[in-house]
């Protein structure tokens, strides 16, 4: 086997690994591995597009109004659902308080979300008392939608769980961990018959700092076997992730590994700049980095990114994909603002990891 000798982004030392040639990658040759998705919202790249990912020419596809009371609806999850698409989304009140609000969609871009945050049942009385409410993620997982937010719990945020088959009807299980955490992320299937969820444990208020950690459960309640999977980049080798990362869409599955879509943060003389990379993780021991982006793959560069109730962030929480065409959208947070849907393929995401 061919020695190759690299500079790792995960490990920020030069290493030897070998690589068996027939598992290296060529372009056009990355199979999602997953369901078929012909109705996903799609745009092809303009001719003068050199990104991995491009947006859609009508963002952003949710408005700050878009409910009755919401003063921004941003960081949000959607999945396909019946002939169409539902989701959580995270709408801010008028009032600024945090909450997760579910919503349905023909057609993935015009999205009717309810005016009445979600109702959680069964939870037991101390998890269910709520303080706030955000940054929801959605994951189809042994039949019904799991979702996972930040889960204000006696003042401190935490990971909250629930789950729903119809969007209507949610139920809410224990946090998943102890304070300080964020940014859980559950896998879309068991590995080897265990339950696997990123997260990025933190502090309170405005973390200055950041890692994305993997938990195994054997029954979704109890969390443990806890492992690093990736953490910042210092110096300027990628600076764009030189503060803090959080795992943003659930992993998708390829036949290559998994991959991860996530958020970087570098702090700035004027405030924490968000972008978005993407990682390949070993599909069996999914804490196992095999690939990462050194260059962002979407950075806050248009108007309602770069301006709004928190400038300078685009925060992805969610991805739809089609198997048959590799295509991938993306929906992502604009300025702690409003919601915006980008384009990219798992090639194209492939080709451009280090
Ligand atoms: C993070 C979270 C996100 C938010 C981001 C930028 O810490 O609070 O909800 O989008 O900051 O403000």
């Amino acid at each position: 086997m061919p020695t190759i000798r690299a500079f790792s982004l995960t490990n920020l030392f030069v290493l030897e690994f070998e690589i068996p040639l027939s598992g290296m990658m060529e372009v056009g040759m990355t199979k999602i591995i997953g369901r078929e998705l012909p109705n996903i919202p799609w745009e092809e790249p303009g001719d003068a597009c050199d990104m991995p990912v491009w947006r859609y020419s009508g963002n952003p596809i949710i408005e700050r109004f878009a409910t009755r009371n919401s003063n921004s609806v941003f960081n949000s999850a959607v999945v396909p659902f019946e002939d169409g698409f539902a989701g959580v989304f995270r709408c801010d009140s008028r009032s600024i308080s945090m909450d997760i609000f579910a919503g349905f969609s023909k057609d993935g871009i015009h999205w009717k979300i309810s005016d009445e945050p979600i109702a959680l049942q069964g939870a037991n009385a101390e998890i269910a008392e709520r303080e706030f409410r955000y940054d929801p993620r959605v994951c189809f997982l042994d039949g019904k939608y799991y979702v996972t937010w930040c889960n204000g719990y006696r003042g401190y945020p935490t990971i909250g769980v629930g789950y729903t088959f119809d969007f209507r009807n949610f139920y809410q299980l224990e946090n998943a961990f102890l304070p300080f955490n964020r940014n859980g992320v559950l896998f879309p299937r068991q590995i080897r018959g265990k339950y696997y969820m990123l997260s990025r444990p933190s502090d309170n208020g405005h973390t200055p700092f950041g890692d994305i950690f993997l938990s195994e459960s054997p029954d979704m309640q109890y969390w443990g076997r806890h492992r690093m999977v990736m953490g910042t980049i210092k110096g300027d080798t990628s600076a764009w992730q030189s503060t803090k990362i959080g795992a943003g869409c659930v992993p998708i599955e390829t036949e290559d590994g998994w991959l991860l879509i996530y958020h970087g943060v570098i702090n700035t003389c004027n405030g924490f700049v968000y972008r978005m990379g993407c990682a390949l993780l070993d599909l069996e021991e999914p804490w196992k980095v095999k690939k990462r982006t050194r260059n962002y793959i979407l950075a806050p560069h248009e108007l309602y990114e770069c301006v709004g109730d928190v400038p300078n962030v685009v925060f992805p929480c969610a991805a739809l994909t089609d198997a048959a065409t590799g295509r991938i959208a993306i929906y992502y947070g604009c300025a702690d603002t409003v919601t915006g849907l980008a384009f990219t393929t798992a090639d194209r995401l492939m080709a451009y990891m280090e």
